[in-house]
C-alpha cells in the first residue's frame, strides 16, 4: 500500500500515533504537505464520514478519527504556515453556534495564516453577536464562518443580518463554507462568498479584501 493510503487507513482506524508516524514519514519522503493533507488525512476522514452516515461506525470511532486527524495536522501545521509574512489583513473565523465541528475551520485558519492573513479564531459554537462584535472591535475586513450541520447553517444568516443591523455590511465581508453549505445558500443569505475548501477560502478572502 502506498504511504498516503496507509495514512488514510490509520486515520480511519483512529490510530493517532500511527497517523503521526505516517505523516512524518510522508514529509520525510518529500511529499508536498498539501498532498499529505488532501490525499491522506482528508481522504481518510471522508471515508469515516460515509461510514458514519451509513451506520457502519458510531460516534466513538468518529471521535478517534478526529483525534488522529489532529495528530497528523500538528505535524503539517508548521509546514503550511510560513512565518514573518507581512499581514494582508485581519480575518475573524469560527464555527457557528450549536456546531462543534472544528477540523475544517482549523484548516481554513491554517491556510489563511499561511497566506499571510492575521487570523482571530473564536473556536466553535460561536454566537452571531461574538463574530460581529469581534470583527468591529478588532477591525477585521472579513468574517469566515464554518458550519457542518444543516441545522446550524442558519447561524450564518444571522451574522449577515446582524452586520446589516449595525450598518457594517459594506465594511465587513462574509465568507462561508462547510460540507452542507452551497453557493446557492450563500446567495440566498446575502453572504459575500462561498468556498468549497480551505484553499478556496483563502482565494475568496484575498479577492474580497482587495476590492
Ligand atoms: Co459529525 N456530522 N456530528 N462529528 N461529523 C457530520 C458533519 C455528518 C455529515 C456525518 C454524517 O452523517 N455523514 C453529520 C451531519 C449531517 C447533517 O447535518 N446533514 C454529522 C452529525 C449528524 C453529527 C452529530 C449530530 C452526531 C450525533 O451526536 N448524533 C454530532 C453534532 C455535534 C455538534 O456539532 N453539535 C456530531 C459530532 C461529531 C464529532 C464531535 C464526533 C466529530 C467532530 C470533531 C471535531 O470537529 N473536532 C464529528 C466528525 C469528525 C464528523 C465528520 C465524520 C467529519 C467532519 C470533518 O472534520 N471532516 C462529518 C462527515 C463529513 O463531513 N463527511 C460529520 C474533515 C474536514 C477537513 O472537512 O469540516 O468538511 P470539513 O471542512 C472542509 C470543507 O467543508 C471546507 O474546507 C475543509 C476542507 O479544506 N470548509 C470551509 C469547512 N469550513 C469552511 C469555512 C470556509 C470555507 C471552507 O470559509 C470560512
Amino acid at each position: 500500500m502506498q504511504l498516503l493510503e496507509q495514512l488514510a487507513a490509520a486515520l480511519r482506524e483512529g490510530e493517532d500515533e500511527r497517523t503521526a508516524e505516517l505523516t512524518r514519514a510522508a514529509v520525510a519522503a518529500g511529499i508536498a504537505p498539501r498532498d499529505i493533507l488532501d490525499s491522506g488525512l482528508v481522504a481518510g476522514m471522508n471515508v469515516v464520514g460515509s461510514q458514519f452516515r451509513d451506520g457502519d461506525i458510531f460516534l466513538p470511532e468518529v471521535l478517534l478519527a478526529a483525534r488522529a486527524m489532529y495528530a497528523g495536522l500538528a505535524i503539517l501545521k508548521p509546514l503550511l504556515v510560513k512565518d514573518n509574512i507581512p499581514s494582508l489583513g485581519r480575518v475573524v473565523i469560527g464555527t457557528v453556534q450549536g456546531d462543534l465541528h472544528d477540523i475544517g475551520k482549523n484548516l481554513v485558519g491554517i491556510m489563511l495564516r499561511g497566506a499571510g492573513f492575521d487570523v482571530i479564531d473564536l473556536g466553535n459554537d460561536v454566537a452571531p453577536e461574538r463574530f460581529v462584535d469581534t470583527a468591529l472591535k478588532e477591525n477585521c475586513g472579513a468574517i469566515g464562518l464554518s458550519a457542518l450541520l444543516t441545522t446550524t447553517m442558519p447561524g450564518m444568516k444571522r451574522v449577515v443580518e446582524l452586520l446589516q443591523q449595525r450598518n457594517a455590511r459594506q465594511q465587513v465581508k462574509v465568507v462561508i463554507g462547510g460540507a452542507p453549505v452551497t453557493p446557492e445558500y450563500c446567495r440566498e443569505i446575502g453572504a459575500d462568498g462561498y468556498a468549497f475548501d480551505a484553499a478556496a477560502a483563502v482565494d475568496k478572502v484575498r479577492e474580497l479584501l482587495s476590492k
